[in-house]
């Protein structure tokens, strides 16, 4: 398995050298200074790469984009999208000719990963992300108090989401909205109360059928290029893998998976498989997700997630939680096997230790929610322990 980290750009408080001392080569990058929609110039990768690449004693390389962003027109279903999917192919073209084949993008409406509370406590101190159920219907039904917030919702977990939202301080408020736009990549703009309605309105009463139906439709217009370009898309599935804010997910279940690889039967067409986004669904079992599409997948994020019954879900450590990781990553290096049986150059599958926990010296630091040094540094190791006790238990190769 490949060993990769994401890096923010010049603007992450984790450096470089930082993320060699980790021990990752590859590194997972995206341009987020540039708009959604715009063309990625070769001009703007390669400066990019020579900052990734300026200490060649490194050894760190671009190996994964992430993401290349979907603009939200083409995710709504606009008609007149026939600029932005000429421009996306544009990136992938420039993209490949700087040598980034493997590109992670989402189609989540909106939002990117969600929580609720970025700041949880941990024994002996640090901090873990958490979605808090009652916390997320406070928002939903109280404060911004979307029409039909409150259909479907247990009594029980409705009248501790009102007790929420009755007893919160404004600050507690805003710190929640925070929490929630925090996973909004880079240094764009997140949404007040306002603007999420605004945009929400803009989607309209966009079912889940309606956004498949948009999906195949990009699908159709740059896998075609993928392939020309020998690349490999890496669709990252939803976090959480549920419905937000009336707003519909359809990348969150094993059967959503199948239907997303058969959209487009091609290999271009794959899978980030992020373990934690999936593993917070209560019916995915992870380990069959990873044999059943293994073929498909270019690119895993592994970490692991402890499921609540009330559908709240914590960030757990890499090894613990409610996901079976070393069968996860028993999967994957069958598959990596097998890749190199076939004599494919490129067997490795690149992976990154997805989150951490904001532990020791890096709490308080300005880092990316999220995206800690220590926290994931620690994921890492875990997960390279794991592989290589599988490569030497079950002769899998590393
Ligand atoms: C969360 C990440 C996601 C991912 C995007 C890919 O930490 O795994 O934000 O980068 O969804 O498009
Ligand atoms: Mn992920």
């Amino acid at each position: 398995m490949e060993e990769t980290w994401r890096w923010f750009g010049p603007d992450d408080a984790v450096r470089l050298d930082h993320i060699r001392q980790a021990g990752a080569r590859g590194i997972v990058n995206s341009l987020h200074q540039l708009p959604y929609g715009v063309v990625w110039s070769v001009e703007e990768i390669e400066k990019r790469k020579a900052i990734i690449g300026a200490d060649p004693s490194l050894g760190l390389s671009w190996r994964v984009v992430e993401s290349l962003p979907v603009h939200e027109k083409i995710r709504r279903g606009d008609r007149d999208c026939a600029q932005l999917f000429e421009n996306y192919r544009a990136s992938l073209r420039n993209l490949a000719a700087c040598g980034v084949r493997t590109i992670c993008y989402n189609f989540m409406p909106v939002l990117d990963w969600t929580r609720t509370e970025l700041r949880h406590p941990l024994p002996g101190g640090g901090n873990a992300l958490r979605f808090n159920a009652h916390e997320y219907v406070g928002f939903d039904v109280f404060i911004l108090e979307r029409p039909g917030a409150a259909e479907g919702v247990e009594p029980e977990l409705l009248a501790r989401a009102k007790a929420w939202a009755d007893g919160a301080t404004q600050e507690q408020k805003d710190t929640l909205l925070a929490s929630i736009m925090a996973g909004l990549p880079g240094a764009y703009d997140r949404y007040d109360v306002p603007g999420l309605r605004a945009i929400l309105a803009e989607y309209g009463a966009i079912t889940a059928d309606d956004l498949k139906a948009n999906l195949r439709r990009f699908l159709q217009e740059i896998i075609p290029t993928a392939e020309e370009c020998g690349m490999q898309m890496a669709m990252h599935p939803d976090d959480p893998p549920r419905p937000l804010f009336g707003l519909p997910r359809i990348v969150s279940t094993e059967q959503d998976v199948a239907d997303l690889l058969a959209m487009a039967d091609s290999p271009a067409n794959g899978l980030t498989l992020c373990t934690g986004s999936l593993g917070a669904h209560p019916t995915n079992d992870l380990p069959k997700i990873a044999a059943r599409f293994a073929g498909r997948i270019h690119f895993a994020h592994l970490r692991n997630v402890a499921k609540e019954p009330d559908g709240s879900f914590m960030e757990a450590d890499h090894l613990g939680g409610d996901t079976d990781m070393v069968a996860v990553v028993e999967a994957l290096m069958v598959e990596q096997k097998r890749r190199k049986e076939d004599g494919r150059p490129d067997w490795r599958i690149p992976f990154r230790p997805d989150h951490g926990h904001e532990l020791a010296d890096d709490v308080g630091k300005p880092t990316f929610p999220g995206y800690p040094l220590i926290g994931r540094l620690r994921g890492l190791a875990e997960l390279r322990g794991v592989m290589t006790a599988l490569s030497r238990i079950k002769g899998l190769p590393l």
